[in-house]
């Protein structure tokens, strides 16, 4: 290979998700360069289904990055959700006992769409298809990074580095392994998921806890409809038909439910296996993690990717508290910052999948522990409150009003 192109920047980006591409944007506006590096084509990043729901937190950070407005005409706003369980179900009122908050229903894929063609029209820099890419320096003050495209090497100096780069990504795996700590727990099961042109069994989300295992009933508009299926790890999605699929989710619903299900050929079927993991710090040097890179939620209780957005929130605000105002007060504390949300909502994704979920080996008398739960948390005032509270996300000053 000839020698490397070199160019420079403030921030290097690497990954387009959600949490790269939205970090472009507040940045953007906040006039800071940065030039995103994402390993694979557009159209696959767009071809992931993933989230459905996003909180209220990063539906104002969307709107702030100035990318709301098709998310305001084509999402759906929602202000409770059902649990069901021994048969029954409860719908919680999530607005009534968040006081007054709701949540969106508006897929990944428009938010990812939306943050790409807003990108594209202000004519700002993204690699797609980068080949080999790797972080360096970033224990000095001029870090770089590095990566192959169309037989050509590249090499972009910047500032700062943004792991964006999701779950398996190259940056916190180039972190140093004596600077950093990993929590994680990997479930006993997966969820196979399926998208078809349906309308939705129920107005709001169904979350499920069945004798046969858990299913949740999503949406992604009045049209199309997302449900999962808990599924053992040892399954296959290819083992997985559409009429076995909505055989099952048939079984594990309720008589209304079944009465309800409109089945039709799935869009796309796939299995994601569920972890809770976390990494400590989330900053090393020049380089900081945002989003999946940092931490992984099993997505029970839908937080993926609202802690992506509001990581990069505070990347954003500690970046541009850098270069306007010269002080680092924002770069040091970025950490601290984010882990405090993190880990509530890790906690709370754990706890919505222990109560929700069958676990292999379970004794009879978990089955019933749970249903007394769920019986108890939603006849009580302060059970309704603690989900809904948990659900409807924390407020992006979390870490300030707990210090209090
Ligand atoms: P992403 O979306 O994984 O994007 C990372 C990007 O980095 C690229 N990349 C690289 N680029 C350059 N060089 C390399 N060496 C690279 N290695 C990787 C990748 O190609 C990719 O494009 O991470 P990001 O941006 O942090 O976003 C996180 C969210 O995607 C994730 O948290 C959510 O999808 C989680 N999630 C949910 N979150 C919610 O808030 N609400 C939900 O309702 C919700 N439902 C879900 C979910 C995740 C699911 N799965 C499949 C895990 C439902 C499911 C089933
Ligand atoms: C989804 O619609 O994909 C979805 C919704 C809620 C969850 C997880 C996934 O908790």
């Amino acid at each position: 290979m000839s020698t490397a192109q070199t160019s420079r920047t403030q921030v290097a980006i690497v990954g387009a998700g959600p949490a790269g591409l939205l970090l472009g944007q507040l940045l953007h506006k906040a006039g800071i360069d940065a030039v995103i590096i994402e390993r694979v084509s557009a159209d696959y990043v767009l071809g992931r289904i993933r989230a459905g729901i996003l909180e209220q937190v990063s539906v104002d950070l969307l709107d702030e990055a100035g990318v709301g407005t098709r998310m305001h005409a084509e999402g759906l706003v929602h202000g409770g959700v059902e649990l069901m369980w021994d048969g029954r179900r409860h719908r919680v009122d999530l607005n009534k006992y968040s006081g007054g908050q709701n949540v969106m229903v508006y897929g990944q894929t428009e938010v990812t769409q939306d943050l790409m063609q807003a990108r594209a029209a202000a004519g700002l820099s993204t690699i797609y298809e980068a080949r080999n890419t790797a972080v360096h320096d970033f224990d000095t003050a001029r870090p770089y990074v590095t990566w192959d495209k169309d037989g050509q090497s590249y090499r972009l100096d910047c500032d700062f580095i943004a792991g964006c780069d999701g779950f398996h990504g190259v940056c916190r795996a180039s972190a140093p392994r004596s600077a950093i700590t990993e929590y994680e727990k990997v479930y006993p099961f997966g969820w196979l998921g399926l998208l078809a042109d349906t309308p939705p069994v129920n107005d709001e989300l169904v979350y499920i806890n069945s004798p046969r295992g858990f299913a949740l009933c999503s949406q992604r508009s009045k049209t199309r409809s997302r449900y999962y299926l808990q599924v053992p790890l040892t399954h296959h999605v290819e083992d997985w038909s559409d009429d076995a699929f909505w055989q099952e989710l048939r079984l594990r619903l309720d008589d209304e439910g079944r009465e309800r299900l409109v089945t039709g050929p799935s869009l796309e079927k796939s299995i994601a296996p569920l972890r809770s993991f976390v990494t400590e710090p989330l900053r090393f040097g020049r380089m900081f993690l945002a989003g999946d890179a940092g931490h992984i939620v099993p997505p029970t209780g839908a937080k993926g990717l609202n802690l992506a957005t509001t990581d990069v929130k505070y990347l954003c605000n500690a970046l541009v508290e850098f270069y306007r105002d010269k002080s680092e007060a924002g770069i040091d504390d970025y950490s601290r910052k984010c882990l405090g949300r993190i880990w509530r909502a890790e906690r709370f994704s754990w706890w919505l999948t222990q109560l929700m979920h069958r676990f292999p080996h379970d004794e009879q008398i978990t089955a019933k522990f749970q249903h007394a739960e769920l019986d108890y948390l939603t006849h009580s005032e302060a059970g309704l409150r603690t989900i809904a509270e948990n659900y409807v996300g924390l407020p992006l000053d979390f870490a300030e009003r707990s210090l209090m």
